[in-house]
C-alpha cells in the first residue's frame, strides 16, 4: 500500500515538493547575505511555514564547503566563505507526505571553473538517472546507469582511471560516491519498499515515487584525487512518480542548471 501510491497521496506529495523547490528558490536568492550554514536552514524552514508547512520531513541539511562531503551533515553550524558550495537536502511535508529534494549552489552566484566541472558531472549523471525511470526498470539498473554516467565524467576530468564497468562492479567509485540513487518516499522519507526492490529484481511500478540522488564527495586525504579537487561535496536530488509510461519528475520546477541556479543567486533579493 505504501509503495504505490495513490492519485490522492500523490496530490499531497506535489504540494510538498512546490513547497520545498519554492523553499530552495528563497535559500538561493538569499545567498549573497547569509554566511552561516543555519540561516539557510532557517529561510528554507521559515519559507515552508509560511505556507503551513507543520513538519519538516527530515532536519535539514546545510553543508557548505567541505561539509558537504558529510552526506547527512547535520549541524548546520558553520561559517560559510565567499567561495564555498553550499549543499541543501531538505523537504517539507504535506498531511504527512513528504519532499526531498537537494541543490546544491554558489553562494557567491558564480561556480570556480572546478565547482562548475565537477557539477556539469553530478548534473548528467542525475539527469541520466531521472530520463531512465519507468515501470520495469530495477532501482539497481538505475543506480549503476547514474554511476556509469558519473564515472565517465570523472574519468574527463581525469579523477578516476580504468574500465567503467569494472569500477561499478569493484564499487571502485563508492569511494567517491558511497550512497545509493534512489529510495522510496512517501509518508516517511525513506519510505519502506518490500524486500527485492533495493538490490533484488523487483521493477519499479506505475505510483511509485523515488528520488533520485548522485552526488560527489571527495574527502581531504583522497592521494588519487588532485588536492584542489578535495573537500568538496555535491548533490542534486529529485522527485520521481512512475507513470503507466515512463516518468514524471515532480520536482522539475526547481532550478539545476548551472546557468539558472547562478542567475537566482545573482538576481537575489
Ligand atoms: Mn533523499
Amino acid at each position: 500500500m505504501r509503495m504505490v501510491k495513490s492519485p490522492l497521496e500523490v496530490e499531497q506529495m506535489r504540494r510538498a515538493i512546490k513547497i520545498t523547490g519554492e523553499a530552495h528558490h528563497a535559500c538561493m536568492r538569499a545567498g549573497k547575505h547569509y554566511r552561516q550554514e543555519y540561516q539557510f536552514e532557517a529561510e528554507f524552514e521559515y519559507t515552508g511555514k509560511m505556507q503551513g508547512v507543520m513538519h519538516q520531513a527530515f532536519g535539514t541539511i546545510v553543508a557548505a564547503g567541505s561539509h558537504a562531503t558529510c552526506q547527512h551533515y547535520i549541524d548546520n553550524s558553520g561559517p560559510i566563505q565567499d567561495q564555498d558550495l553550499v549543499l541543501l537536502d531538505g523537504g517539507a511535508t504535506w498531511n504527512a507526505y513528504c519532499a526531498d529534494l537537494t541543490r546544491t549552489f554558489p553562494v557567491s552566484g558564480t561556480f570556480s571553473s572546478i565547482q562548475r566541472d565537477l557539477y556539469e558531472v553530478v548534473l548528467a549523471s542525475e539527469k541520466a538517472g531521472v530520463e531512465k525511470v519507468a515501470p520495469g526498470v530495477r532501482m539497481m539498473d538505475l543506480h549503476n546507469h547514474s554511476a556509469a554516467i558519473l564515472i565517465d565524467g570523472l574519468k574527463q576530468l581525469g579523477l578516476m582511471k580504468g574500465d567503467t564497468q569494472e569500477l561499478i562492479e569493484s564499487a571502485a567509485y563508492k569511494r567517491i560516491w558511497p550512497g545509493a540513487l534512489c529510495h522510496s518516499l512517501g509518508l516517511d522519507v525513506h519510505d519502506p519498499l518490500l524486500p527485492g526492490y533495493h538490490k533484488g529484481d523487483k521493477a519499479l511500478e506505475p505510483g511509485m515515487v523515488i528520488t533520485v540522488e548522485p552526488g560527489f564527495y571527495s574527502q581531504a586525504f583522497d592521494p588519487e584525487i588532485p588536492e584542489e579537487f578535495r573537500q568538496i561535496g555535491i548533490r542534486i536530488e529529485d522527485d520521481v512518480l512512475v507513470t503507466e509510461d515512463g516518468y514524471e519528475n515532480l520536482s522539475v520546477e526547481t532550478v539545476k542548471e548551472i546557468a539558472d541556479v547562478e542567475a537566482m543567486v545573482q538576481q537575489g533579493r
